[in-house]
């Protein structure tokens, strides 16, 4: 059987890359899962610490966070849905991987530097050293740079065999395998008692990259403070339509053409948008309108969107009422998501205290 683990921060409520990319592979792996097969996804509150912001504003991320996912279909009863600090062993693990986890490989990933750029667009990124541009710069912090180990505790915690990640996120789970090696060798566990499994990709076509539609030479991301750059899930049909018509492409032609992300990323982008609800990716969706122009692509675009994310809305409203059922509901879902992750966490974690000397 296999064992899917996935997280996803709860910074803002998800938008169409979250969405395209993560999400509804989650709510297909959720209904095609087999009856032995675990699925757990979690919240992960922790990571959200790397990014600034106010404890009231983390609250209420969080709880959105949860509607988000119920609005997509996650099933309670299915899935494991939980916060990951309300499971301790996420950090007691992470700070176990840490001790042989390698430095300079974490040194060159790629997500702190964009991420610093993002959060700091003033910050003298490329000032040092070229292949090092921001490692020595105050704004890094260490939770930042060294949240791939954390993400490696989260998958290796439940011994996940699968991981549903967008394609932003394939290095870092090159690193958790590197995390699986480095732990087993430290420790000389045996091959036979190996604790912790390979954990593989899954990722599919449409789960490319979303780009901003404000700058498409950047993803699409909820921590992006230009609400022009992306498209959330709770969008209403206006504010989806007005966004895609304001989204940037570009002067080379007034036609849609052949797919081509590097000299026209902006159509490209609103292609793989397209295809994404269509189930085809965007060289496909391209290949169907090439004769069009860019003002029926926005158009076909924004119905795929409307219509794709209709139901999904429709729950957010319904579930995210602040009403006394909800509420009651909510506290059930989070004691059951919390007992089920931490039964799993506890399992492992016996195994690695023992293997490691701390029992
Ligand atoms: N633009 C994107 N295109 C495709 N997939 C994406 N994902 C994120 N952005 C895109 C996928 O969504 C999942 C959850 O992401 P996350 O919240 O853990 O963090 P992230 O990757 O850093 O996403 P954001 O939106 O940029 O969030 P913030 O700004 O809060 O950090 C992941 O599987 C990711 O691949």
């Amino acid at each position: 059987p296999k064992i899917i683990f996935s997280g996803i921060q709860p910074t803002g409520v998800p938008h169409l890359g979250n969405y395209l990319g993560a999400l509804k592979q989650w709510k297909d792996m959720q209904d095609t899962a087999r009856p032995l097969d675990k699925l757990f996804f979690s919240i992960v509150d922790l990571h959200a610490l790397t990014i600034p912001g106010s404890a009231d504003k983390l609250r209420q991320n969080r709880r959105e966070m949860l509607t988000s996912l119920l609005a997509i279909g996650l099933n309670p009863e299915r899935s494991t849905i939980f916060y990951q600090s309300s499971v301790p062993q996420h950090a007691e693990l992470q700070w176990i991987l840490s001790c042989t986890a390698s430095t300079g490989y974490l040194t060159r990933m790629t997500q702190w530097k964009s991420k610093l750029t993002t959060l700091n667009p003033s910050s003298p990124s490329q000032s040092t050293t070229p292949s090092n541009p921001t490692i020595s710069s105050p704004a890094l912090k260490h939770g930042l740079f060294s949240y791939p180990i954390l993400q490696a505790a989260d998958i290796l915690l439940h011994t996940a065999t699968h991981v549903p990640v967008g394609s932003d996120q394939k290095q870092h789970l090159e690193f958790a395998r590197e995390c699986v090696t480095n732990f087993h060798s430290a420790w000389s566990v045996p091959l036979e008692s190996r604790i912790f499994p390979y954990p593989q990709t899954i990722s599919l076509d449409s789960s490319s990259r979303v780009m901003s539609l404000a700058d498409p030479a950047k993803k699409m991301s909820k921590s992006d403070p230009n609400p022009k750059s992306k498209i959330f899930i709770n969008d209403d049909e206006a504010a989806i339509r007005q966004k895609i018509k304001w989204a940037r492409t570009d002067c080379v032609s007034t036609y849609v053409g052949e797919y081509d992300p590097v000299n026209r990323p902006g159509v490209a982008n609103l292609l793989e948008i397209l295809g994404g609800f269509a189930g085809k990716t965007g060289r496909e969706a391209a290949e169907e309108i090439k004769e069009e122009t860019l003002q029926t692509l926005k158009t076909l675009t924004a119905d795929a969107v409307v219509s794709g994310l209709a139901e999904v809305r429709e729950n957010f409203m319904l579930f995210g009422e602040d009403t006394e059922v909800n509420r009651q509901r909510v506290r059930e879902i989070e004691e059951i998501g919390t007992q089920s992750a931490r039964e799993s966490a506890e399992r492992t974690m016996e195994k690695v205290r023992n293997a490691i000397g701390l029992s």
